[in-house]
């Protein structure tokens, strides 16, 4: 079998640090062969014909094809996975209203390029910001395709937070578990210890022990670690998460393909799990089952978290309203 998977924004940084990983069977495994679409704009034609060329150059023996194209419908055409990562960064003196419509003005020509052109059964992941309601954008403009087939990354504020947490604890984070982020991928997110595990005792009674008064660490040092973690990459490395990110969107789509053994992150569309309004994309605990995302539900949620969790669906339903009053949604 070949997979042909797509790559917006193919000749940045997220892309080409993808590229290789997906070449080299990290995403589907050492047996799925992979065609490769990289679809950029204009300006970024070049690097992404420089990756293609490298990509030659590293032999590898599940890579089928490399495609390079600026157009959408080359692009996506019989696409299975698409990893949306071309966006819109904000400049200098940029409004949000003005960065929503000019992320809207990419997204929704490129969902509706997805549906015109994907296979029936495509998955699209959207990692460019704002990615939550890139992916909303995205998901109305695909006619005909499911909005469960547009999610938005969350696992990189996922993997940052169970790092965290195996850091404090002193722990190898594979015995971390079951640490979902909630609402949107931005500084509102929320990471939720309140059922997660170290080695299968709860977190929480770990953390007790070498931190003390938790809810006051959630709260002074935990959640803003996580939340700004990415302007901490900026400030010590002099350039945005590229290779971290890169690997959570190989952790999603991986997961979302061959299933999870147990919860995992990512922004899915709200049927009304949880009273998040339906239709956003918003950040829930997840299970990969028969190659969909499944909500976990029934979780309890304390008076705490659900204020944190109803903050960032606010910000969410702003967003949503933003782009809608614009027109162009
Ligand atoms: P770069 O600026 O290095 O690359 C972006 C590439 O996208 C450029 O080559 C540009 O030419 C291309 N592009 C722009 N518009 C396009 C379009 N309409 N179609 C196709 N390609 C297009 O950024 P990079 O560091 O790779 O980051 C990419 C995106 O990921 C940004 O929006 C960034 O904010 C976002 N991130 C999302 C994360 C997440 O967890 N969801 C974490 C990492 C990252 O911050």
């Amino acid at each position: 079998m070949t997979t042909t998977i797509t790559i917006t924004g193919a000749g940045g940084q997220i892309g080409y640090a993808l590229l290789f990983r997906i070449a080299a069977g990290d995403l589907l495994g050492p047996d799925e062969k992979v065609r490769l679409r990289l679809l950029e704009i204009p300006q970024g034609i070049a690097a992404a014909e420089g990756a293609a060329l490298e990509l030659q150059d590293g032999a590898f023996g599940l890579l089928q094809h490399v495609e390079v194209t600026d157009d959408p419908a080359v692009g996506f055409d019989g696409c299975d996975l698409a990893l949306l990562v071309g966006a819109r960064p904000r400049g200098p003196g940029m409004e949000r209203a003005d960065l929503l419509a000019a992320n809207a003005g990419i997204f929704g020509p490129q969902g509706a390029a997805i549906a015109a052109n994907a296979a029936s059964g495509v998955r699209v992941t959207v990692v460019g910001n704002p990615a939550n309601t890139n992916a909303l954008i995205a998901a109305a403009s695909a006619d005909g395709l499911p909005a469960e087939r547009f999610t938005a990354l969350t696992r990189l504020d996922e993997n940052r937070a169970r790092a965290q947490l195996a850091l404090a604890l002193g722990t190898p984070v594979d015995t971390v578990r079951r640490v979902p982020i909630w609402g949107n991928h931005s500084a509102t997110q929320f990471p939720d210890i309140s059922h997660a595990t170290v080695g299968g005792q709860p977190v929480h009674e770990a953390l007790e022990q070498i931190v003390g008064d938790v809810p006051a660490w959630l709260e002074s040092t935990f959640i803003p670690r996580v939340a700004k973690r990415g302007a901490e990459i900026i400030e010590v490395r002099g350039s945005s998460s590229v290779a971290s990110a890169a690997n959570a969107a190989i952790d999603h789509v991986r997961d979302w393909v061959r299933g999870t053994d147990d919860w995992t992150s990512a922004g899915v569309v709200s049927h009304g799990e949880y009273g998040v309004p339906e239709g956003l994309i918003s950040s829930f605990p997840v299970r990969s089952v028969d190659g969909e995302w499944q909500i976990v539900e029934g979780l309890e949620l304390s008076e705490w978290a659900r204020a944190r969790v109803d903050a960032s669906v606010a910000e969410l339903v702003e967003e949503r309203e933003a782009v809608r009053s614009l027109g162009m949604l």
